[in-house]
């Protein structure tokens, strides 16, 4: 299968670095340089559990690019821009891995391929141009955006699967969504401000501010008719810290690089659809990571 890896980052990578691994399928990895540079010269170098050394395609425009998939990875506030650029070219299905929240529909007004939602709770971190390790087994799940059973998924999960992905189909993406925000909402912004790894909200102080931030959101899908429980939240944010728990978030490693963070449409996406609800964990985490984009000038 021909596949376009649209944000080839940490994640992007890693997962572009599997799929290339199975010979039957030809990756392009659209990245920003060195990165794509270092890929065309020397390969990617997957470490950590999914080691492996493959030489997909790598460059850096996007444009005019023709494939049977198109993995979409980019960060959310790049994916109107992403849109744009799909849009120059030809795909047969779209594939969201993105963290927060209206990625899929942004590129379903833009696009005339069928896009699919997913979610990755993978641990990844780009060591050098290059070089991306696997720094967490998680899982991949993905499915019809509007919920239901979907074939284009089925076959798109059996590839994940034989490139040793774990993945999932599901039938109710706009809940499995939501979980996933619960869950970014209680590491991300945390392990940022705090400069610690995933598995440090599974401890004391940290611990109840995750959690908080993680019911908060459950609370707010609830108010918009997904049904998610705070237990079902809860649960779903342990069991990602302790599966990454190793991991750099990609909060943090934006922080660390000075970057803009996805803090709006994670713990700021919350505040937003709060509406009248109270969501003071998550509004006091947006408020300090925007303070932190403003203070080095990015907001
Ligand atoms: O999605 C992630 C992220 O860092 O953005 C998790 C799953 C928390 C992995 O670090």
């Amino acid at each position: 299968m021909e596949i376009v890896i649209f944000g080839a980052g940490s994640l992007g990578s890693l997962i572009g670095g599997a799929l290339a691994s199975d010979s039957k399928n030809a990756v392009t990895l659209v990245a920003r340089d060195p990165h794509a540079s270092a890929v065309c010269a020397s390969g990617l170098e997957v470490r950590g559990e999914l080691e492996t050394t493959v030489t997909p395609h790598a460059t850096t425009d996007g444009h005019g690019l023709e494939a049977d998939l198109a993995v979409v990875a980019v960060k959310s506030f790049d994916t109107a821009a992403a849109a744009e650029t799909l849009a120059t070219g030809s795909y047969d299905t779209i594939l969201s891995l993105q963290n927060g929240m209206g990625n899929e529909e942004t590129l379903a007004a833009r696009l005339e391929a069928p896009v699919l939602a997913g979610t990755a709770s993978y641990g990844a971190i780009l060591q050098a141009p290059g070089v991306v390790e696997c720094t967490g087994i998680g899982e991949i799940v993905l499915g019809a955006r509007a919920g239901g059973s979907s074939d284009r998924a089925d076959r798109i999960s059996d590839l994940f699967a034989s490139a040793g992905l774990e993945t999932t189909v599901a039938t109710d993406m706009p809940r499995r969504l939501w979980e996933k925000l619960a869950v970014n909402a209680g590491i991300n912004a945390i392990t940022a401000l705090t400069e610690t790894e995933n598995g440090a909200v599974l401890e004391a102080d940290a611990n109840d501010l995750a959690l908080s931030a993680a019911r908060e959101t459950a609370r707010v899908a609830r108010s918009c008719a997904v049904s998610l429980s705070n237990r079902e939240a809860v649960v779903a944010l342990e069991s990602v810290a302790t599966e990454t728990a190793a991991n750099t978030s990609s909060m943090r490693q934006d922080i660390h690089a000075e970057r803009r963070t996805e803090i709006d449409a994670i713990n700021g996406y919350v505040v937003d659809r709060a509406a009248e609800r109270q969501v003071p964990t998550n509004r006091i985490l947006t408020a300090l990571v925007r303070t932190w984009e403003r203070g080095v000038g990015i907001r």
